[in-house]
């Protein structure tokens, strides 16, 4: 236990006592949102190709998963592919496409040890059928699992959700199964694709851009935003744990007012 502390603070024994008030365990985020951006100028900086850089961002994801699940989060969404994303040089979408197929073999087991349950939210249209099969082999497999819901984000858009909503929308007022009068933001949040999941408390984005790129546009409209300079392939257990605390920091000072 200590040496998992450690692990997530990144600091010496010595500290950990007073440092382990950081996090309380009952007022920790049931969803987090993670932009995991930096990869490739991660990989640019070491002199490696951007496709390397994915492949070790790709590794930090299972890692982050494991602390998130340790203290309790309920809901992790990770923003894997854009719809945006398409428009990158055509290598580097196949590059990227294959991803899921590698993770599941690497990290499948360990996932189903710790009661990780994988879901995704985007469309399936388009993606390649090996891309697919990864998935759904992966949300197939962990289907039972009743703890922390991976999410992976992937040729997810926000706006373009927004709009598919507005279309599933007018179908059903013209059906008759939504009246003009009953809409409102309960309703409209049951047409988004992440109609069974909490809103995110807490966004986190790396590689500091301050920007939310299309993501989550609807949920986030009351998610704490925490930034960090640190790219995705290198942002670590500790930072996480800080983001999670100054989260919590935040909502105390909302609370007391
Ligand atoms: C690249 C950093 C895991 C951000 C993480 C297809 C971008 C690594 C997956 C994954 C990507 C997705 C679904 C799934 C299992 C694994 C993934 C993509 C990119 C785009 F069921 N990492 N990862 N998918 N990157």
């Amino acid at each position: 236990m200590l040496k998992l502390i450690k692990k997530w603070l990144g600091i010496n024994v010595k500290s950990v006592s007073s440092a382990i008030p950081a996090i309380e365990l009952d007022k920790v985020p049931a969803h987090v949102a993670i932009i995991m951006d930096g990869n490739g100028r991660w990989a640019k900086q070491r002199g490696l190709p951007r496709v390397a850089g994915h492949h070790s961002g790709m590794k930090n994801v299972k890692k982050i998963t494991m602390a998130a699940n340790e203290i309790g989060v309920k809901v992790l969404t990770m923003y894997a592919f854009s719809t945006e994303n398409w428009k990158r040089p055509k290598e580097e979408v196949e590059f990227l496409m294959k991803l899921p197929q590698e993770f599941f073999p690497l990290e499948i087991e360990e996932l189903i040890e710790n009661n990780v349950r994988i879901r995704m939210t985007g469309w399936k249209e388009g993606l390649p059928d090996y891309t697919l099969k990864a998935i759904e082999g992966a949300i197939e497999r962990t289907k039972e699992n009743t703890g922390l819901i991976l999410n992976f984000a992937l040729n997810y858009g926000g706006r373009k959700e927004m709009i598919a909503g507005v279309q599933d929308m007018i179908l059903d007022v013209q059906n008759g199964k939504l009246q003009i009068e009953d809409l409102d933001e309960a309703s409209f949040s049951s047409y988004m694709l992440t109609s069974d999941l909490p809103d995110p408390d807490l966004l986190i984005r790396t590689s500091g851009e301050l920007r939310l790129s299309n993501f989550l546009l609807w949920q986030l409209a009351y998610s704490e935003l925490w930034f960090t300079e640190a790219y995705w392939p290198e942002f670590t257990e500790s930072l996480f744990m800080q983001a999670i605390a100054e989260y919590q920091r935040r909502g105390r000072r909302y609370g007391g007012i």
